[in-house]
């Protein structure tokens, strides 16, 4: 998974040096795919294929394909953060998961313009690079720092987030829109935030850095405190202090809104 985000990003990187010069087509009211989101993902996909052959995926552009082998499937986003990348704006990345059995087991995050290598497999820890990974320490709501995906044009659940943001807002030490939710997670296992949420995600934003927040000893459920992130595009990451802390305040702002 490392190898291929390393070779994928060879281009990324010179695409973004030209990102101006990119074709850039709409996929929904502000929802962009590029030239460069089509050709990362075609090269992921052959360099795993090679790797693992009969591996089935799960693609943001391409959708899903099935394999021969019906137990392993790559989940893969090949640019988190493309509107990022089309704005010149360094904060984006490659996120390859591993699902086996229903199972996400493996996850990479590739932030190729810091070369942040974010890796982490079931039962065997997180890491950036080789440095191994825990979530923050922190205890208390007014020292914490959280994440969050602001929706935009053409995307449902503005008033759920206003809603959630003035709940979290007055509890906490700040809120962070930094655009990726891969990064997000990534930021999150490596106690750099306190923790994250997000709704109307999809399984490929998230696979990855799930088993981060996991391995580094954090907890990542739904708004219901379940395990269906993936399904039901509902995340609330967070460090094991702060998890239920932030959790009760997300379903607080949705008692008040229904
Ligand atoms: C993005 C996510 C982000 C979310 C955006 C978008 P993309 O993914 O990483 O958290 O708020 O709406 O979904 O489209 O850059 O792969």
């Amino acid at each position: 998974m490392m190898n291929a985000a390393r070779k994928a990003a060879r281009g990324l990187i010179r695409d973004f040096g030209e990102v101006e010069n990119l074709q850039v087509s709409m996929k929904g009211p502000a929802d962009f795919v590029s030239s460069a989101d089509l050709k990362t993902e075609k090269l992921l996909c052959q360099e795993l294929s090679k790797a693992r052959p009969g591996y089935g995926f799960l693609l943001e552009e391409g959708g899903a394909v099935a394999g021969s082998d019906t137990s392993n499937r790559w989940i893969i986003d090949p640019i988190d953060g493309t509107t990022n990348f089309l704005h010149g704006i360094p904060h984006f990345c490659i996120s390859i998961a591993l699902e086996r059995d229903g199972e996400v087991i493996a996850g990479v995050v590739y932030e190729p313009i810091h070369d942040e290598m974010f890796h982490a497999e079931k039962g065997a820890g997180a890491y950036l690079n080789e440095r191994r990974l825990r979530v923050s320490a922190r205890r208390k709501l007014e020292e914490a720092v959280f994440a969050t995906g602001i929706p935009f044009k053409g995307r449902p659940g503005h008033e759920q987030f206003v809603a959630d943001a003035t709940q979290v807002m007055a509890t906490c030490a700040g809120i962070r829109r930094f655009g990726s939710a891969a990064l997000d997670l990534a930021y999150v296992a490596a106690g750099r935030y306190e923790g994250y949420w997000e709704s109307g995600i999809r399984p490929w934003d998230i696979a990855a850095g799930i088993v981060l927040v996991k391995e580094a000893g954090g907890y990542v459920t739904d708004m219901d405190g379940k395990g269906e992130m993936l399904t039901t595009g509902e995340v609330v990451a967070a460090n094991d202090h702060l998890h239920s802390s932030i959790l009760k305040l997300l379903n607080t702002a949705r008692a008040a809104k229904s």
